[in-house]
């Protein structure tokens, strides 16, 4: 049984900000396609990085590519519902992400997936601005408050949002972006042990007011993703507050580590459903979206993870969609999605075809 979607549609009207008129913006339109998949029991499929590479191919020439080649798309004949994009390196102007993706091409992607019937997420990585390190640099707990009102580094991050605003305005469509995610857990600048509750909230806060105060970037959904694997208590204690966020979302990954298989699965289906059995409750209660904004098992050694393990984990859930991890093209093992040839592949189509997942032709 699916869990109930108590006051979800509030969702799509208190979201723009109590309009009457839910289809008007098009943040609306796009929280109502949201609230739709989330409604009619149906779930969007979404790739991170899916039309800029995949494993072992990479778009070189993006000027003139038509950026349709797709890792999910030769496995599955559609792409993803949803393609996922990481802006980090924009904050220091650079030409290409963190992960060696042009911005022209994220830019020119982002476009034509939005134009083609998709959606868009970013989510951001940046550097650390107080030591210069990247964002997984924990060597200091001073981050986060250096870029707050009276820090040493706040008027050099307010150039670093400015550049990410500026990026995510020159798409000229409506996104969804997760800034300062898996904020639970210690291994970026903002986690958990790096800063106060309160200063992590400022952050969100800062971010949020720059973007759609400062600059009237108002057709942006904002999404917050805490790691999953954290109890209820955890996951909202470092929670922005209602005005600054329109979806839940939550990061948990499949680790096989030393045991077996089934035993990775069932860790993961416990702690998934776990997490997201309270962000149904949160969301009722909260009047907001959910979805799973990061998921995958890397590599995936198992042959029907897809229908075995992930859609029975996630299919009781109104999520509105659920992305997996990139596939690297540079990293031979690092990838989320199944790619053609692979073993994996036939059990990622038979999970496309099913009812309640949604991807996307074109
Ligand atoms: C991580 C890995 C890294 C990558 C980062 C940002 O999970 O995939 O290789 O640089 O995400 O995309």
């Amino acid at each position: 049984m699916r869990h109930a979607l108590p006051q979800i549609a509030l969702c799509a009207l208190t979201a723009c900000g109590g309009n009457p008129k839910p289809m008007e913006t098009p943040k609306d339109q796009l929280v109502h396609r949201l609230f739709t998949y989330a409604e009619q029991g149906k779930i969007a499929y979404g790739h991170q990085d899916d039309l800029a590479y995949g494993h072992a191919w990479c778009v070189s020439d993006w000027e003139n590519d038509p950026l349709e080649r797709s890792d999910v798309k030769a496995v599955t004949g559609q792409y993803p519902v949803v393609i996922g994009f990481d802006l980090g390196g924009i904050e220091l102007a650079d030409s290409c992400n963190l992960d060696g993706v042009p911005f022209g091409l994220i830019r020119k992607a982002a476009k034509a997936h939005v134009e083609r019937g998709g959606m868009v997420t970013f989510s951001w990585h940046p550097r650390n601005p107080l030591t210069g390190g990247d964002a997984w640099d924990i060597s200091s707990d001073e981050v986060v408050r250096s870029v707050l009102p009276g820090g040493e580094k706040v008027q050099e991050f307010r150039t670093w949002l400015q550049r990410a605003a500026d990026f995510i305005e020159s798409i000229g469509e409506p996104v969804v972006f997760r800034p300062w995610h898996e904020n639970v857990g210690s291994w970026f600048w903002w986690g958990g042990k790096l800063c106060s509750a309160q200063e992590y909230q400022e952050l969100y806060r800062q971010t949020w007011i720059y973007f759609t105060r400062e600059r009237g970037l108002k057709d942006i959904l904002w999404c917050y993703s805490p790691n999953g694997n954290c109890p209820p208590q955890e996951y909202m204690s470092r929670y922005p507050g209602d005005e600054f966020v329109d979806i839940l979302g939550v990061d948990t990954y499949e680790y096989v580590g030393e045991g077996s298989l089934e035993e990775a699965s069932a860790r993961y289906t416990e702690e998934l459903k776990s997490a997201l059995t309270y962000l149904t409750a949160l969301s009722a209660e909260h009047h907001k979206l959910m979805c799973l904004s990061e998921t995958g098992l890397e590599g995936l050694p198992d042959p029907t993870w897809w229908t075995a393990t992930l859609e029975p984990a996630i299919r009781d859930f109104s999520i509105s969609y659920v992305l997996t991890w990139r596939n690297a093209h540079d990293k031979p093992g690092h990838f989320y999605a199944a790619w053609e040839g692979f073993e994996n592949a036939a059990d990622m189509k038979a999970f496309s075809e099913l009812d309640n997942i949604d991807f996307l032709t074109y």
